[in-house]
């Protein structure tokens, strides 16, 4: 993939412990023009897409650990706002940088720019997508990718890959959200991709040499669709869960929501001269009605022999993909087992007055606040702790730092809904089957020693989930250099958290 973003250096030097590799933390620039270009990646619909100076697909943005990132965004889009978000970065100091609309920032009118500068103190696979409504299907993501050069597993491979899976849409998103919240769609079916990608395209590749490891990371960046990946005549070895080391665990098939990611070794065959499919199959269980043109696969291949025939995928009898609740991290972080906070967000789908079908936590649906809920933060004064200054339709809780805060996510849908958390990861410790009902605490739940953490999980349908994570990321920051937009200093230590969910579209895309 072509990049064609003017990046410049000004390194600094960086003290790294005796017998590490030497590096430099980098500031690393890129300038961002956003605006429609055409894209046909299925090959069967040639549209406009949101490409960045003036390509698409998007760059592949590559970091290192400790390094500044400063991306100049420009909006030429000419007819639509926009933002920029670096889903699972923690923006732990610069939370203004964070980009969600209506939360840490306004958006960015055509003609208008934005700089994002923070430091990315964080190894592992992220995206960078927009978050002004339903946007980012258009073509508006790509992935984030934070080098570590004290990655424990840096001697299991010989080389690392990133690439994509996502579901793709022939319409643009402005008319499918129109439709999509509307009187007209009671029931709040979700509209139904055309087709699934592999990064980008239906003609992926890697060129691969026998005998060698490869480290692949690979993001669900799509609108909707979970997908079921697989490498057929391999085993894939997980590392990673959405920036989180995990201690390996072997599998043939993995599932991702839209926005997880997954790092995972694979050791290709010592001998071989025929290539092998990579399969990624979109969950069909998502969609109300399945039209019978719909292929739900996407293909690529490890390509041993680029001579050599790319060979059609098999077909597989059922999907039985890698359960990620029995993942342990690779650091052995147990289980936050006091609570200084907990509290429950029941999720629904109901109609409102307007004949239209909306997503409620706690019988309130969002509504973008037009004062973003960290300006508020910044200019309420004492009343900034109280949850009722950031508006009646925003689920907000003032969290205080430092405390182990537990969320019951409690799902009345019969759907499977992708839930992510901003500025943390979290420990996973409960979910429950689909069927379950709400989560009882007083039941006899028994933990995991340590949870797999990560910072976007699925509740199954009419199923519960707990998480639990500390709440060490206060919502504002003191103007600084790097940080001059905030404008006003709170001495208090505590912030604002919204709960918000990205990547699934009745959560995400609520608009009155
Ligand atoms: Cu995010």
């Amino acid at each position: 993939m072509a990049l064609s973003l003017s990046n410049f250096l000004v390194c600094l030097i960086a003290l790294l412990p005796k017998g590490l590799p030497s590096a430099i933390a980098a500031t690393v620039t890129h300038d961002f023009n956003v605006g429609w270009v055409r894209g046909n990646p299925d090959g069967m619909a040639e549209r406009s897409v949101i490409g960045i100076n003036g390509q698409w697909p998007l760059p592949l943005l590559n970091f290192t650990k400790g390094d500044r990132v400063i991306i100049n965004l420009h909006n030429k889009l000419g007819n639509q706002s926009t933002s920029a978000h670096f889903h699972g970065l923690y923006q732990n100091g610069t939370n203004d940088m964070d980009g969600p609309v209506g939360v840490t920032q306004c958006d960015v009118p055509p003609g208008h720019s934005m700089t994002y500068n923070f430091t990315v103190d964080q190894p592992g696979t992220y995206w960078y997508h927009s978050h002004t409504r339903g946007q980012y299907p258009d073509g508006w993501r790509g992935q984030f990718i934070i080098h570590d050069p004290e990655n424990p597993f840096r001697g299991q491979f010989d080389e690392e890959m990133a690439f994509t899976v996502s579901d793709w849409y022939h319409d643009e998103m402005p008319g499918l959200l129109t439709d999509f919240i509307s009187h007209k769609n009671p029931t709040g079916a979700e509209p139904v991709p055309n087709s699934a990608l592999m990064n980008d395209t239906q003609n992926f590749t890697v060129a691969v040499e026998p005998g060698k490891t490869y480290f692949f990371r690979l993001t669900n960046i799509g609108a909707f669709a979970g997908q079921y990946f697989w490498i057929e005549g391999h085993r894939m070895r997980i590392i990673e869960v959405d920036g989180v080391y995990t201690q390996p665990a072997e599998t043939d098939m993995i599932y991702l929501t839209t926005a997880q990611r997954y790092g995972f070794l694979v050791t290709m065959k010592e001998n071989s001269s025929s290539n092998f499919a990579m399969v990624s199959s979109m969950d069909e269980s998502l969609f109300d009605v399945v039209p019978p043109t719909l292929n739900p696969n996407v293909t690529g291949w490890l390509m041993y022999d680029a001579s050599a025939p790319k060979p059609v995928a098999s077909p597989i009898e059922a999907f039985h993909p890698f359960d990620d609740f029995s993942l342990v991290p690779e650091d052995g972080l147990e289980l936050f087992d006091h609570v200084d906070y907990s509290f429950n967000l029941d999720l629904k789908m109901d109609n409102l007055g307007d004949g239209a079908n909306y997503a409620f936590f706690n019988d309130v649906t969002y509504v973008t606040p037009v004062v973003p809920t960290l300006y508020s933060v910044l200019t309420t004064g004492d009343k900034a702790s109280e949850a009722a200054v950031y508006g009646a339709y925003t689920n907000s809780y003032v969290l205080n730092k430092g405390d182990i805060v537990e969320i019951v996510l409690n799902n009345d849908d019969g759907g499977k809904h992708p839930f992510h958390l901003h500025g943390h990861n979290f420990q996973t410790v409960y979910r429950a089957p689909a069927g379950s009902g709400f989560y009882n605490a007083s039941d006899d739940h028994s933990f995991p020693a340590a949870p797999m953490r990560r910072d976007t999980l699925m509740v199954n349908p009419n199923g519960n989930f707990a998480i639990r994570f500390r709440a060490d990321n206060p919502g504002e920051s003191a103007p600084s250099a790097q940080n001059p937009s905030a404008l006003l200093m709170n001495e208090q230590e505590s912030g604002s958290s919204t709960a918000t969910s990205t990547g699934t579209w009745p959560l995400a895309l609520l608009q009155p």
